[in-house]
């Protein structure tokens, strides 16, 4: 490519992450006003915490690469689901079931697709509700529709994917290290997380019904 057209995709480059990230901000106040509604009429807010981002360069065009796929703005568009990421962390297991629904409720927002690995835990371990969304944003000229990946999850879900994530992205380990023995131990912990998490769920769910009670 002559330097013009390098000058102008990396303009359209520029251009789509400033709109991804006004995508991210949509979706962030989305989630916001739910939290807000839900700690006004039952005094509990279903979510801890909302973690965003958007891919850098190196990590649009490692995942482009790595499907064989053109390195372009066209290309990103169609081919990538995750540039705008949003991740919510919930307390509890229903609490992520009660955000997805009330989001997917609403009718400006599309979804695209869902990944429901809690009830369909990967191979690894890792559980987590994933949903690719498409939504309009406005701009001077005009509308766009922007797809952002939400990942749902409890604390305890996001506290293991994290060191899971980690160890599956450090490039060199000592020879010495025991990969399929980590491997193991890592889908102990899980699944000692899922439990404790079907239990926190049931302990509050007792619990909310002896506050009924002293309400009525
Ligand atoms: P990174 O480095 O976190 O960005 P898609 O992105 O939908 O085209 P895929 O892989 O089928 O492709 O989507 P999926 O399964 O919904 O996973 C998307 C993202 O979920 C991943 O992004 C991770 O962030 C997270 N994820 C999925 N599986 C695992 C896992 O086993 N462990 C951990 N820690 N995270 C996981 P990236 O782009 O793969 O990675």
């Amino acid at each position: 490519k002559n330097g013009d057209g390098l000058f102008e995709e990396t303009k359209q480059f520029e251009e789509l992450m400033m709109m991804y990230d006004c995508a991210i901000r949509q979706v962030q106040t989305k989630l916001e006003i739910l939290d807000e509604e839900f700690s006004v009429r039952y005094r509990r807010n279903p979510i801890s915490s909302i973690e965003s981002r958007v891919k850098t360069p190196m990590s649009i065009y490692r995942k482009l690469k790595k499907r064989g796929q053109e390195i372009s703005v066209k290309s990103i568009v169609r081919n990538l689901n995750d540039v705008a990421g949003v991740r919510v962390i919930c307390n509890f297991i229903d609490d992520i079931y009660d955000i997805a629904r009330m989001l997917g409720r609403q009718d400006d927002l599309k979804v695209i697709s869902i990944k429901d690995y809690i009830r369909n835990p990967k191979e690894n371990g890792y559980r987590s509700y994933h949903m690719i969304v498409e939504i309009p944003v406005y701009f001077s000229r005009t509308t766009r529709y922007m797809r952002v990946e939400i990942q749902i999850r409890t604390i305890a879900m996001n506290f293991w994917a994290s060191l899971e994530h980690q160890i599956r992205y450090k490039k060199t380990l000592p020879g010495d290290v025991d990969l399929n023995a980590i491997s193991s131990e890592l889908r102990e912990c899980a699944d000692t997380i899922a439990e404790t998490d079907r239990r926190m769920l049931d302990i509050k769910n007792r619990l909310a019904k002896y506050e009924d009670m002293e309400e009525d």
